[in-house]
C-alpha cells in the first residue's frame, strides 16, 4: 500500500494534482479540506463547529481532522493506497498520522512539496474565490492569513520529513500536465528505490 502526502501552500495546486495522482496510482484521495466542506454542507455537528474557523482561514483542531482521516482509511476497499491532500498541516498531525499508519503496518512513502511563487498563489486563489464561491478565497486578508499559517505552522513539517529521505520538492509553476509529469517522476523514483 502506498501512502503519499501532498503538501503546499493554499493555491499551489494540491487539489488539482491530487485528482490526476489518485487516478494514475489507484489511490483513495483524502482531502481534509473537502471532508470539512462536506461536513459543513451536510450541517453535521462537526460542520457547525468548523464553519467559522474555515471562513477565517484558521486551522481546524488536530483531533477533528485526524479522526476524519482515520475513519476513511479504515472504511476503504479496493485501492492501492492513500493520498493525503492538505493533511498533515501541523507537527502534531504529522505524529498522529505516523502513529495511525504504524498501527496498521504502514509508513509514509513520499511527501510531495508543491512550490509556487506568492504572487501566483494570490492570483489563483482570488480567481477561484469568484468562480467557485469559496468564502475563504474571497478576501485578501483571509488569503494572507492562510499563507502565513502555512509558512509558520505547516512548512516546518518539510524538514521533519526531508530528514527521512522521502521528500520531493515539486516546481508547481507552469501547465497542469507539466507539473503532473514532474510529480510522476518524483513518485516513481522514490517508490522504485524502496
Ligand atoms: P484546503 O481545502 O486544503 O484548501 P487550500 O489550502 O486552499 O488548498 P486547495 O487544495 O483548495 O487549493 P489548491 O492548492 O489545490 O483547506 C481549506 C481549509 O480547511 C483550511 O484553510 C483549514 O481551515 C481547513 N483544513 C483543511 N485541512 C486541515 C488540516 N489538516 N488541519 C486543520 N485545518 C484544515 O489550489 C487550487 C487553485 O489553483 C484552483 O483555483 C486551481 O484551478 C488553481 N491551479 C491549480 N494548478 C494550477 C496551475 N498549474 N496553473 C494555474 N492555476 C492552477
Amino acid at each position: 500500500m502506498y501512502n503519499i502526502v501532498i503538501l503546499g501552500p493554499p493555491g499551489s495546486g494540491k487539489g488539482t494534482q491530487s485528482k490526476l495522482i489518485e487516478e494514475r496510482y489507484n489511490l483513495l484521495h483524502l482531502s481534509t479540506g473537502d471532508m470539512l466542506r462536506r461536513e459543513i454542507s451536510e450541517g453535521t455537528d462537526t460542520g457547525k463547529q468548523v464553519k467559522g474557523v474555515i471562513k477565517s482561514g484558521n486551522l481546524v483542531s488536530d483531533e477533528i481532522v485526524t479522526s476524519l482521516i482515520a475513519s476513511s482509511i479504515d472504511c476503504d476497499v479496493g485501492h492501492d493506497g492513500f493520498l493525503y491532500d492538505g493533511y498533515p498541516r501541523t507537527v502534531n498531525q504529522a505524529k498522529q498520522l505516523e502513529d495511525l499508519l504504524s498501527h496498521r503496518n504502514m509508513t509514509i512513502d513520499v511527501l510531495l512539496v508543491m512550490e509556487v511563487e506568492k504572487g501566483e498563489l494570490v492570483k489563483r486563489l482570488s480567481g477561484r474565490g469568484v468562480a467557485a464561491g469559496r468564502p475563504d478565497d474571497q478576501s485578501i486578508e483571509v488569503i494572507n492569513n492562510r499563507l502565513e499559517i502555512y509558512r509558520s505552522i505547516t512548512e516546518p513539517l518539510v524538514s521533519h520529513f526531508c530528514q527521512k529521505g522521502i521528500c520531493a520538492r515539486i516546481d508547481g509553476m507552469g501547465k497542469i500536465e507539466e507539473i503532473f509529469a514532474r510529480i510522476r517522476g518524483a513518485i516513481d523514483k522514490i517508490c522504485v528505490r524502496q
